[in-house]
């Protein structure tokens, strides 16, 4: 039984709204005394107080190479590994009570991640993607990622948006690489119908979270806005898949040098005929 202030009863709508959609938004899932030391770390990692190695601090939008100054994305893998005193806090434990109630018994933190566009970077995109196809493949491949508002959130700082549905397509969309060449830029982007495609953005307070399934599909604009965008990502899924992951080399960090076949890739490499 979780401690008292981890509990957070899902109601049955909540519960259905992520089963159906792929996705959910839990408003107030932490109050401001809870965010506020959990925003004291996030800066000291942002800020470089605390050091992260290699690629673990870098820019999502691509290009490992640029100077921190020109980021569009600032992005840290794997907080807890590098600031320890991370593990064990409110939201891991909150998040760890719902993920039960959603998905069962047996999961854990698989990997953490903090993604802030800072004001005014129009670059600092996301493009449409399926968590699952930047994975290596797994027996069980269940997830309930969370992503913790640090700033209100809306379209113009660059919020999340979800494709409602889509994760019960019964296989991963095809993901193109940007700009059509796949050596030059690794990015991979899925195909998504804005007339088709139910897209729905989020709108939510600072200290909500959202709730995504390993196969919905989502990505984010850039922050047009005046004001930062700060989220923080938990990913649990089953200790027997992060046991499988490990077992590969796979840690989530950006400094792993496993080369992971993932559905993706494959699609990718069917299509070029490699
Ligand atoms: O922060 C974003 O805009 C996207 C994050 C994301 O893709 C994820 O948490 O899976």
């Amino acid at each position: 039984m979780p401690e008292a202030d981890a509990r957070y009863p899902l109601r049955a709508d909540q519960l259905e709204a992520f089963h159906r959609d792929g996705w959910m938004t839990l408003h107030g899932f932490l109050d401001e005394a809870e965010l506020l030391p959990l925003e004291q770390a996030y800066m000291r990692l942002l800020r470089r107080e605390v050091p992260v190695r290699g690629r673990d601090y870098c820019d999502m939008t691509g290009d490992y190479t640029r100077p921190i100054e020109q980021y569009e994305i600032l992005n840290v893998m794997l907080p807890r590994v590098y600031l320890p005193e991370l593990g064990g806090n409110v939201y891991e434990r909150r998040a760890a009570d719902v993920t039960r109630q959603l998905l069962g018994d047996g999961f854990a933190i698989d990997y953490d991640q903090l993604v802030a566009k800072p004001p005014g970077r129009s670059g600092a995109v996301f493009h449409w993607h399926q968590d699952l196809g930047y994975w290596p493949i797994t027996e069980d491949t269940r997830t309930a990622t969370f992503w913790l508002a640090l700033d209100d959130i809306a379209d113009d700082n660059g919020g999340v948006r979800f494709v409602d549905g889509s994760h019960r397509e019964p296989a991963l969309r095809e993901h193109l690489p940007l700009q059509g060449d796949r050596d030059s830029n690794h990015t991979l982007m899925a195909q998504v119908d804005p007339d088709v495609d139910r897209i729905r953005s989020t709108v939510m307070k600072r200290g909500s979270v959202t709730v995504h399934h390993e196969r919905t599909v989502h990505g984010s604009s850039g922050n047009i806005s005046a004001r930062w965008r700060r989220g923080y990502v938990l990913a649990f899924r089953h200790e027997s898949t992060i046991a499988a992951e490990r077992a590969l080399g796979f840690t989530h960090s950006h400094n792993d040098d496993v080369q992971v076949l993932t559905m993706i890739g494959e699609q990718t490499r069917r299509r070029e005929g490699r």
